[in-house]
């Protein structure tokens, strides 16, 4: 990478961080910037293995610092608007999105995946069609994995599959996957876009850099989408639920086909699945016409689609209410997995906790937990146990309720929007359920009915 300044990375996320030290091992010099004057430069600076050629900028970007920068690496929560991404393009530093970055230093091919719903499961589906058939798979981005991280691994025989939000997109220059899906586009992230016209052109520029050599999947059945494949570069393949396509994939009944060069093909019916919903048949179809797009026999793909799980219970988005998420981690019944599931909070967060008393410690739990948890809520038997643990570490606020019930209506009521909502009990659920499934189902259940 030739920079010869520093580079400017704002927000200190996950993208943030995995920007910096993609960049650290570049031998790049690196400016950190988030807005928020309450991190500290101890721990970042550990995470990032204390580097040398390395400077915290937190609260206000002066004229000093933008006159050290040549680039600009933002992380995708950042908006556009906020008044230091003024500053900075006032200053004419060039501004890329953190996938970018990751981009330019990637090797081998990439199928970037957007739309406004279900992208995590086409990503996640797409990714196992493409672990199953070759090695060298990387699944990154809005998922939860940012592509910063994996891109210095990845080489000419590699396939990423990226799962790529609005928020990445547009501030992307030469970002170009040799496969894009878009699955969907309806009303989201208006207050950050402003119209659904702006935000239907940033997740239509996933296509921006494809050329006639590549593909674009995209949803037969949303109108604008069907428009928006007369004027596209690449091959478009289209899939529908509603209707049988001269070429593309469908659903037919309760059976999946692909139709290409004229050939019809059966992929699979819908009970070989362990999906459910027309909208997850949309996300196989997506999938499927991917992994067809980059070279992955039939064979393989109806086999990776039968063994594909969507993951109940672990880390599950149950649904967004009043601007909070919601997330299901029953199965988190022991400290180590509900470290995984606090660590995977992008947002401030309520969490709800407790349940059988299997003896466990709860200080390494708890002392994950701090950074990100703002009220913990507990039941259960180990509730005492638990709520003694966390006020050592002082944990903000803690609550302790009767029934799962009750934990859902409190926790509700504390959130603002913005934040999640966690339930990830670090114990397992007996004594108040026969197993973690109906402790999760319920979970979602009271989440549904709030
Ligand atoms: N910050 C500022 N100034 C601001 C806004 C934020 O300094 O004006 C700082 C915050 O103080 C914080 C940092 O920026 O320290 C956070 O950056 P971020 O919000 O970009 O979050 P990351 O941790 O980098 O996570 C991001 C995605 N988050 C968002 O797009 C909001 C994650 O998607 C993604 O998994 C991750 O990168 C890895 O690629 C989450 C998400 O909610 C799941 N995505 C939205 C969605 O799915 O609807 C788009």
């Amino acid at each position: 990478m030739k920079i010869e300044k520093s580079v400017l990375v704002a927000g200190a996320g996950i993208s943030g961080k995995n920007a910096c030290r993609l960049l650290i091992e570049e031998g790049v010099r690196v400016i950190l910037y988030d807005g928020n004057t309450e991190l500290s430069e101890g721990p970042i600076r550990e995470e990032l293995g204390n580097p040398r050629d390395f400077t915290l900028v937190l609260g206000e970007l002066t004229g000093a610092v933008l006159a050290e920068a040549e680039l600009c690496v933002i992380s995708p929560g950042i908006p556009m608007d906020a008044p230091f991404v003024r500053q900075i393009q006032a200053a004419g530093i060039l501004i890329w999105s953190e996938i970018e970055l990751a981009y330019h230093v990637a090797k081998g091919r990439l199928a970037a995946i957007t739309g406004t719903n279900g992208k995590t499961t086409t990503t996640a589906l797409t990714g196992k069609i493409c672990a199953d058939w070759q090695s060298s798979v990387f699944v990154v981005g809005n998922i939860g994995n940012a592509y910063t991280k994996e891109a210095a691994q990845t080489s000419e025989n590699s396939i990423t599959v990226a799962e790529v939000s609005s928020f990445q997109l547009e501030t992307i220059d030469q970002f170009h996957p040799q496969v894009s899906a878009i699955l969907n586009i309806t009303p989201d992230h208006l207050n950050r876009h402003k119209t659904m016209e702006n935000y239907a052109v940033v997740k239509e520029s996933v296509t921006k850099n494809q050329t006639a050599d590549d593909f674009c999947i995209l949803n037969y059945e949303d109108a604008r989408l069907r428009t928006f494949a007369e004027q596209v570069a690449p091959k478009v393949r289209f899939f529908s639920s509603k209707r049988e396509l001269s070429e593309g994939a469908y659903l037919s009944g309760e059976d999946i086909f692909l139709r290409l060069d004229g050939k019809k093909i059966f992929v699979c019916n819908i009970h070989d699945l362990n999906l459910l919903g027309v909208h997850n048949y949309e996300n196989v179809m997506a999938a499927v016409l991917i992994a067809v797009s980059l070279g992955i026999p039939m064979e393989s793909i109806q086999k990776s689609l039968r063994e594909f799980q969507a993951v109940e219970h672990r880390i599950e988005f149950v649904e967004e209410k009043n601007g909070v998420r919601y997330y299901n981690d029953s199965k988190g019944t022991n400290t180590d997995a509900a470290i995984q599931a606090i660590k995977a909070m992008v947002r401030p967060t309520v969490l709800i906790g407790g349940g059988y008393d299997k003896g466990s410690e709860y200080d390494d739990w708890i002392q994950a937990a701090l950074p990100k948890t703002k009220h913990l809520i507990l039941l259960g038997a180990t509730a005492e146990k638990i709520g003694k643990t966390a006020e050592k570490y002082h944990i903000p606020q803690i609550s302790y309720v009767e029934s799962l019930e009750e934990a859902v209506k409190l926790a509700a009521k504390s959130a603002e929007p913005g934040d999640a909502v966690l339930l990830s009990p670090a114990c397992a659920s007996w004594g108040m359920f026969p197993n973690y499934e109906v402790r999760g189902r319920m979970f979602k259940e009271l989440v549904r009915a709030l």
